[in-house]
């Protein structure tokens, strides 16, 4: 298991939020401020790019080297929103089928889970299954750099079907790349925005071809 800490500035636009933060979330105050830990889990078959994506969002960085992850991963970074730390716990787990009965220990207490696929391998999108009711779902296609090149009438397929996934799913839907740096922070805040109810000044992107935002 690997854990890191990482700390970044402020990014949220809301600062009045202290209010709406649920005391569920909260944790021990320090510095009078109000440590708050939203827990993300991240799932979806092997290769999708999930280690790539929790890499990317926490340390900015990218490896073209595949390496597999075993069981589950853990990292975490922390955001100041006003008087709040959020920390963001992110979990990701093995692709492979032995490390399915790790499964509840990525969502359990998960505030939402990344359901994730590869828009350049449909097969991803079809095996996207959701597994717990009790996290808010979104669904999130992958290395968005390598799907821009790809033939038109691709794009629209994927992209329709992947629409249809996610109104059933009722789940916002993202394209991105972590290589090319698409959309990852946006997906952080996004889920900021619903765990929290606040506002959120994201321009949703709708137009088949470029990076979905849909939320
Ligand atoms: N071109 C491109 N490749 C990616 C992207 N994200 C991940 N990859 C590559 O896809 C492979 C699998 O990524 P990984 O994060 O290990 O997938 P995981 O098994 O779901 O954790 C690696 O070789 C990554 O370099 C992306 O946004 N664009
Ligand atoms: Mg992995």
């Amino acid at each position: 298991m690997t854990t890191t800490k990482r700390s970044s500035l402020p990014q949220p636009k809301q600062t009045n939020t202290t209010c709406k933060m649920a005391d569920k979330y909260k944790r021990k105050g320090k510095d009078g401020k109000n440590e708050v830990v939203i827990k993300v889990g991240m799932v979806g078959d092997s290769e999708v790019g999930k280690t790539s994506l929790m890499v990317k969002y926490v340390e900015n960085k990218f490896d073209e080297d595949y390496i597999c992850t075993l069981g589950v991963n853990f990292m975490e970074k922390t955001v100041t929103l006003g008087k709040n730390e959020i920390s963001f716990s992110i979990w990701d787990l093995g692709g492979s089928r032995e490390f399915i009965t790790m499964l509840p220990l990525v969502c359990e207490d998960a505030e939402a889970i990344l359901f994730m696929f590869d828009l350049t391998r449909k097969s991803t999108l079809i095996s996207v299954r959701e597994h717990t009711k009790t996290a808010r779902p979104f669904l999130i296609g992958t290395k968005y750099d390598l799907f821009a090149q790809k033939e038109q009438e691709e794009q629209e397929e994927i992209t329709k079907q992947a629409r249809k996934f996610a109104k059933a799913m009722k789940a916002p839907l993202i394209f991105c790349s972590a290589h090319s740096s698409i959309n990852v922070q946006k997906i952080f805040k996004i889920v900021l925005a619903k765990a929290f109810e606040l506002k959120c000044t994201i321009e949703p992107i709708t137009k088949v071809g470029e990076p979905i935002l849909e939320y």
